[in-house]
C-alpha cells in the first residue's frame, strides 16, 4: 500500500527543505518505498480533519492502511524498521543507529530550535539580542562532542543508517546561521549527506512544491 505524508501548501522556508517533511521523503526515497503527499494550509492543519491524525495540528503526517502516524522521529523509524536498508540487520548495531536517531532529535535538535525561536518570536524584545549568544552557546556544546565522535569518518556507526539520515537533517537547520561552519567536519558529514541520490530526490519533490505555489502566486 502506498503511503500518504502531509506537508505545507506553502513552504515556509522557501523550498530550502528545512521543514520536516523532508526527513520523511529522504527515508521514503533511501528505502525506495513511493509515497503520496497531501498538502496543507496552515488553516487545514489546525481543523479537525487533520487534528484526528496529529493532535498538535503539525505536518509531517504518514498515512498507511489503518496506521496513521505523526513525529517525523517516529515516522522515520517506522519507515526503517518496515524496510531493508536505514538500519543494521546486526542487534546491536540497529540499537546503535536507533540511539543517534534519538541523539539526533533529542539532544542536538532542541537548542536549534531555540534559536529560531529566539528569532523569529522573540526578535523584538529589549533582550533578545542579550539572549542571543546564550543560545548559540547551546546549540555549539553537544556539537563539539559530535564532531569528535564523527572523526574522519563518513558515517556515525558504520553504514550510513537513519541515525545519519535524522543527525544530517537537523544539522541542515543550522546552515542559514553559519554555526555549522565552525565545525567543518560535520559540515562535511552535512554535504556527504545532501549528496546522496535520494536525498536529492527528496529535495526535488519538496521544492517542486513551492515552485508551483510561487507560479500560482
Ligand atoms: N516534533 C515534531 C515537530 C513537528 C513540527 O514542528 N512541524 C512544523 C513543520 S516543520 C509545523 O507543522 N509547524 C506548523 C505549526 O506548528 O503550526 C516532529 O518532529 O514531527
Amino acid at each position: 500500500m502506498t503511503p500518504t505524508i502531509t506537508a505545507f501548501e506553502r513552504s515556509p522556508d522557501s523550498g530550502r527543505g528545512l521543514a520536516r517533511d523532508m526527513r520523511v521523503r529522504w527515508a521514503l526515497e533511501e528505502v525506495g518505498q513511493p509515497y503520496n503527499v497531501r498538502l496543507l494550509s496552515f488553516k487545514a492543519m489546525k481543523e479537525p480533519a487533520h487534528l484526528a491524525l496529529h493532535p498538535f495540528g503539525q505536518i509531517p503526517t504518514y498515512e498507511e492502511g489503518d496506521l496513521a502516524l505523526f513525529e517525523s522521529g517516529a515516522i522515520v523509524f517506522h519507515i526503517a524498521d518496515r524496510h531493508a536498508g536505514l538500519l543494521p540487520e546486526d542487534a546491536n548495531a540497529r540499537a546503535r543507529a536507533i540511539t543517534w536517531m534519538f541523539a539526533a532529535i533529542n539532544t542536538v535538535e532542541p537548542p536549534i530550535l531555540e534559536l529560531q525561536t529566539a528569532k523569529f518570536l522573540e526578535g523584538d524584545k529589549s533582550w533578545s539580542a542579550e539572549r542571543l549568544p546564550l543560545v548559540m552557546e547551546r546549540i555549539r556544546k553537544p556539537l563539539h562532542p559530535l564532531s569528535a565522535r564523527l572523526g574522519d569518518a563518513d558515517w556515525l556507526d558504520g553504514e550510513f543508517s537513519a541515525g545519519d539520515l535524522m543527525m544530517v537533517a537537523v544539522l541542515l537547520r543550522l546552515r542559514p546561521s553559519g554555526i555549522l561552519d565552525e565545525f567543518p567536519k560535520l559540515s562535511a558529514y552535512v554535504v556527504r549527506g545532501e549528496a546522496r541520490p535520494a536525498y536529492k530526490r527528496a529535495f526535488e519533490a519538496q521544492l517542486a512544491v513551492f515552485t508551483a505555489a510561487s507560479a500560482t502566486g
